[in-house]
């Protein structure tokens, strides 16, 4: 996997601007590369979940802390200008989960993770996920020391996003067509969006989902566990050299 700077990604074809922000972005992406050494010294596997407001992030994590926080040990951080809502709405599934207030900042920033990981237990910890807040845009451009982005599209959203809203599909592993179940009532193509998506970003994966039917959410939590695993094993074999 590509370990740059999520920040230093540039989208194909558009116009090179100054961009005063890439040099904020400098001081969290320093932060970003301390949490992913803590993160590969303690074998936590960390996933940086996007989307727009309302795409079925929180519905998801619900659904995915069901089906695997008895096989994995994990935890939840989740981002929102206000409210305590989402955490409590996780907690509800037995998972361990903190809310991050960000009081009108409409993205977590690296700074943001670091502290909130002084408020959690990372004992034995094998994967966190972060639950961003909900907005294509800014989000983007902060790194959080993840080892994997996951942007949610849903049908609702309309299948024009990944070409309007590059940067955050430049810089995803996986994409998740999510709410599935209203493509037969939307004029939406998963062709279309899929073809955009890998013009945009030809590395990233997809797949389609839907936390009301369950289509797909087998498939996504086998992704997440198959991610804890290949990091445990490439650390044993880093040990064992
Ligand atoms: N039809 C359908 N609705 C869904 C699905 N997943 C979530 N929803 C609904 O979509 C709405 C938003 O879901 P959330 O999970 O809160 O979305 P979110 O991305 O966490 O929202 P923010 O945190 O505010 O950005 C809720 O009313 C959910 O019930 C789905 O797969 N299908
Ligand atoms: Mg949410």
């Amino acid at each position: 996997m590509d370990k740059a700077a999520k920040s230093s990604k540039t989208a194909r074809g558009t116009v090179a601007c100054d961009n005063t922000t890439l040099h904020l972005l400098k001081a969290n992406d320093f932060v970003a590369e301390s949490i992913r050494k803590r993160m590969a010294e303690n074998n936590i596997m960390l996933i940086n979940i996007t989307s727009s407001a309302g795409s079925g992030k929180t519905t998801l994590l619900q659904e995915t802390a069901r089906r695997i926080s008895g096989k994995v040990k994990m935890k939840i951080l989740v981002g929102d200008l206000e409210t305590e809502r989402d955490a409590d709405r996780l907690r509800q599934t037995g998972v361990d989960a903190l809310q991050i207030v960000t009081g009108g900042i409409c993205h977590l920033e690296a700074q943001m993770i670091w502290q909130a990981m002084e408020s959690l237990n990372l004992d034995g910890v094998e994967l966190l996920i972060v639950e961003n807040v909900g907005n294509l845009v800014c989000p983007a451009s902060f790194d959080l020391g993840e080892d994997y982005r996951v942007t949610l599209l849903a049908t609702t959203e309309g299948d024009d996003k990944p070409k309007k809203y590059p940067r955050m599909f430049l810089t995803s592993e996986l994409m998740l067509v999510s709410k599935s179940d209203l493509l037969p009532y939307l004029p939406f193509s998963v062709e279309a969006v899929v073809a955009d998506a890998r013009d945009v970003n030809p590395n990233i994966d997809v797949m389609q989902i839907s936390s009301t039917t369950g289509e797909g959410i087998d498939q996504w939590c086998n992704w997440l566990l198959d991610k804890v695993k290949e990091k445990q094993e490439a650390a044993n074999v880093v040990a064992a050299q």
